[in-house]
C-alpha cells in the first residue's frame, strides 16, 4: 500500500516589521492590504497566516490593536486560515508593546522569539538608499546599536498569557542557543509537545544561511526534541526559496511572505504574497508531498480551532 504523503504546513508572513514601504511597492500597508494580500495567500494554499500592522500613513510598524482589528475581521470571514500574530513585532518596541494585541485577540497561534540577540538590518542600507519616511533609514541605521529584547523572563509571559488564553506558539529560533532555551522550557512544563519550531536562517546576529547550518539546527533539534517537535524553515532575502526546499525535502514546513523575502527571483520584486506561496507549493508538490489544509495543520499543530 502506497505510505500517505507528508503534509507541509505552508506559513505566510505577511508584512513584518523589517522591511519598509520605500523598498517595494507591494509591501502590504493600510489593513485592505494586509487582510488582501493575506486572504489571497490563503487561497494559494498557506495554512498560515502571521500578521503584523503597520500605520497606514507611514507605514511604521505598530502593534496598535485597532489596526490589527480590521484586517483580522476581514481574514476571518473570507477564508479558514490559522491566525498567528507576532509578539515579536519590531526590534524597536518593548516587550510590553509587542504583547498588545496577541493579548487582546487571543489567536490560535502567535510568535515567540527564543532569545535576545543583535538583529542587523543595516547591511539594507547597501541596496536600499531612496526612503519616503525618515523612520525608515533611522529603522535600519539603528539596529547598529539595539538589541532584539527577549529575556527568560520575557519569554515566560509571553507563554504564561498563552498558556492562559489557548494560545500556542511558532518559536522562532535564530540560533543553536535558542533550541536549548525552548529544551529549558519545556522541561519546566511551560511549553507543551510538540512545540512549532520555526527556524530562522540568515539575519545578522543570528545563525547563517549555509545548508550546513541548517543540517546543524535539524541534528540539535533532533537530540533535544526527539521526534516530539514539528520544524519549519524560515530563510531569508535570497535564502528564502533555496532552503525552504531543502527544509521540505527534509520533512520540514515552510514558511514564505513578504515579511521575509521581498523577491521572488535574483533582483526581482516579488508582486505579491500570493506568488510567493504559489512559488512554494509548487517545490513542495514537485517533490511529491501534499501541501497542508488549515484543519490538517490545526491538527498537526495542536490547536484550540
Ligand atoms: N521577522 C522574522 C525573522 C516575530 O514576528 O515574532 C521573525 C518573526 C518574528 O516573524
Ligand atoms: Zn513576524
Amino acid at each position: 500500500m502506497a505510505k500517505p504523503k507528508q503534509k507541509v504546513v505552508i506559513t505566510c508572513a505577511v508584512t513584518g516589521a523589517i522591511h519598509t514601504p520605500s523598498m517595494s511597492p507591494h509591501l502590504p500597508v493600510t489593513a485592505d492590504e494586509i487582510a488582501e494580500a493575506a486572504i489571497g495567500a490563503a487561497k494559494a494554499g498557506a495554512a498560515v497566516l502571521h500578521l503584523h500592522a503597520r500605520d497606514p500613513e507611514t507605514g511604521k510598524p505598530s502593534q496598535d490593536p485597532a489596526l490589527f482589528k480590521p484586517f483580522l475581521e476581514r481574514i476571518k470571514n473570507e477564508t479558514d486560515a490559522i491566525i498567528n500574530i507576532t509578539t515579536g513585532g519590531s526590534p524597536h518596541m518593548t516587550v510590553e508593546e509587542r504583547m498588545r494585541p496577541a493579548t487582546t485577540f487571543k489567536p490560535e497561534l502567535a510568535s515567540l522569539n527564543m532569545g535576545s540577540m543583535n538583529f542587523g538590518l543595516f547591511p539594507m542600507l547597501d541596496r536600499f538608499q531612496d526612503f519616503k519616511h525618515d523612520w525608515e533609514r533611522e529603522h535600519l541605521e539603528n539596529s547598529r546599536s539595539l538589541i532584539f529584547r527577549n529575556t527568560y523572563q520575557d519569554i515566560e509571559s509571553i507563554l504564561t498569557l498563552g498558556n492562559a488564553n489557548g494560545t500556542r506558539f511558532e518559536f522562532e529560533c535564530y540560533d543553536i542557543s535558542h533550541l536549548y532555551n525552548l529544551a529549558h522550557f519545556v522541561d519546566r512544563g511551560l511549553v507543551k509537545s510538540p512545540p512549532f519550531i520555526q527556524s530562522v536562517f540568515g539575519i545578522l546576529g543570528g545563525i547563517g544561511p549555509h545548508p550546513e547550518d541548517l543540517m546543524h539546527m535539524k541534528r540539535t533539534a533532533d537530540r533535544l526534541f526527539g521526534n516530539d517537535y514539528e520544524w519549519s524553515i524560515l530563510g531569508a532575502g535570497r535564502n528564502q526559496m533555496p532552503l525552504a526546499t531543502i527544509g521540505a525535502a527534509m520533512g520540514s514546513n515552510v514558511r514564505v511572505g513578504l515579511e521575509d523575502s521581498l523577491w521572488i527571483g535574483p533582483g526581482q520584486l516579488a508582486e505579491s504574497n500570493r506568488s510567493q506561496v504559489e512559488r512554494i507549493r509548487t517545490i513542495v508538490e514537485a517533490l511529491n508531498l501534499e501541501v497542508a489544509t488549515p484543519d490538517e495543520a490545526r491538527a498537526k499543530l495542536g490547536l484550540k480551532g
